[in-house]
Parts: C-alpha cells; sequence; structure tokens
C-alpha cells in the first residue's frame, strides 16, 4: 500500500495517474497548500523540499520518496511497467521525463509566476517563459511526429509530460499549429487512469473557469512567489 500526499496540480496528478495506470492501491493525504501543510515539521521529515508530491511504500519499510519524477521512476521500477529495463528502452524514457522535470515543468511554472501571479506584468520575463514553453511544444510536436508515444512505448514520460502540457491555457502558451501533440493529448484524456488520476485528490473545475477559485490560487501563489 501507498500513501500519496498531494494537491491538485500538475506535479501531484503525475503520481495519481501513474499510480492509477499501474492499478495499485493507495491512499491519498491531501496536503493544504493554502494552510502551509506542505511546511509542517512532520511533512519535511517525509520531503525535505517542502513541495508534493510525496510517497510513503508501507509496503516497503515506510520508504519515503520526495521528488515527482523520481516518485515515477521508483513506481515504475517497483513495478517493472510503465518504464523498460533495458538499457536503450529505459534511456529513451529517462531522457523525456528529464525533458519535463528539467524544461516543461520549470518553463511552464515561470510562465505561470509572470504571466499569472506576479504583482507586476514584466513583459520580458513573460516573453521569455512563453517563448521557451512555446519551443519546447514544438519540440514534444515534432517527436510525436514520429511515433504514437514519446518512448517506444506509453511511459512515465508521458504522463509526466501531459500532466503540464494540459494546462497550457493557464500558462498561456497555444498548442495551435501542433498537429501531433494534439492528437497525443487527446490520446492521453481518452485514458480512464488518466482522467481519474488528474481527479485526485479531489475533482478541481479550471481555474479558467471558475474565477474564485483562480483568485484564491493567484493569492496563495503571489504570497510564495514573494518570499
Ligand atoms: N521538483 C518538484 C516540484 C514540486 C512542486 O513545485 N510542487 C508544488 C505544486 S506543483 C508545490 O508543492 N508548491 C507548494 C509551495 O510552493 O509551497 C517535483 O517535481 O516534485
Amino acid at each position: 500500500m501507498i500513501d500519496l500526499y498531494t494537491a491538485p496540480t500538475p506535479n501531484g496528478w503525475k503520481v495519481s495517474v501513474a499510480l492509477e495506470e499501474l492499478a495499485l492501491p493507495y491512499n491519498v493525504y491531501p496536503v493544504d497548500l493554502t494552510r502551509g501543510e506542505q511546511k509542517t515539521e512532520a511533512y519535511l521529515g517525509l520531503n525535505p523540499n517542502a513541495r508534493i508530491p510525496t510517497i510513503v511504500d508501507r509496503a516497503n519499510g515506510d520508504f519515503a520518496v520526495f521528488e515527482s519524477g523520481a516518485i515515477l521512476v521508483y513506481l515504475a521500477e517497483q513495478t517493472g511497467r510503465l518504464m523498460p529495463a533495458d538499457a536503450k528502452g529505459r534511456s529513451l524514457v529517462m531522457q523525456w521525463l528529464m525533458f519535463q522535470m528539467g524544461g516543461i515543468g520549470p518553463m511552464m511554472g515561470q510562465a505561470n509566476v509572470f504571466y499569472r501571479y506576479f504583482p507586476e506584468k514584466i513583459q520580458p520575463a513573460i516573453d521569455r517563459y512563453h517563448h521557451e514553453s512555446r519551443r519546447l511544444f514544438e519540440v514534444l510536436d515534432r517527436r510525436l511526429g514520429e511515433g504514437e508515444w514519446l518512448a517506444a512505448d506509453y511511459s512515465i514520460a508521458d504522463i509526466a509530460n501531459w500532466c503540464w502540457v494540459r494546462t497550457y491555457k493557464w500558462s498561456g502558451v497555444s498548442i495551435e499549429g501542433l498537429p501531433h501533440l494534439r492528437r497525443w493529448m487527446d490520446a492521453m484524456k481518452a485514458r480512464p487512469a488518466c482522467r481519474r488520476g488528474v481527479e485526485v485528490p479531489f475533482k478541481v473545475e479550471s481555474a479558467l473557469k471558475d474565477e474564485k477559485a483562480a483568485r484564491d490560487f493567484i493569492e496563495l501563489a503571489q504570497r510564495n512567489v514573494q518570499r
């Protein structure tokens, strides 16, 4: 049994989607980021970075894993699924997983900060993160023009990238003119496990459709970016 500490954000969804795909039983512990629950001493004992997600593997001596990419690799290795074991196949998955961890996630995250949350509108910073996110989307599009999935088969790399890319409207990054990316996003959304995973720890309306949720979220994010 896995304990999952999470919140309704892209990094959290990566893990709940993977757990759903693997059909592993798990307990969900929602972490209320608005109340700073990620900064309590108890939580820091599991995740020294004070962020979600975190898992604790009860079946493996209560082993705690933080960093969403490391959690995905751990789950794939424990189950022997969503990542091949041979060196080249594994490397291909790791390449596209690291592409998300070091590129898509940080760039879209910073686009959100400067486009949505920062009190001052600093246009060069907004442009920088919008352009870089769009460039990374084009890299994904080209790759997905060569095959159905990012690596040889459906893998944790697809899960990691999709959980971020699906929030492109909130980041203000266009997917216009990227047909392969669109096809892949539709294929991901058609997977029942993906649809269930993005409703963990609870279903949230897109902040773009729910003004109050958007205001609350922006207020929290503004407090965070100022610290
Ligand atoms: N590199 C980390 C990033 C985790 C992260 O930034 N999580 C955000 C939610 S998506 C968070 O916990 N934010 C709370 C805060 O900033 O205090 C990972 O991939 O696990």
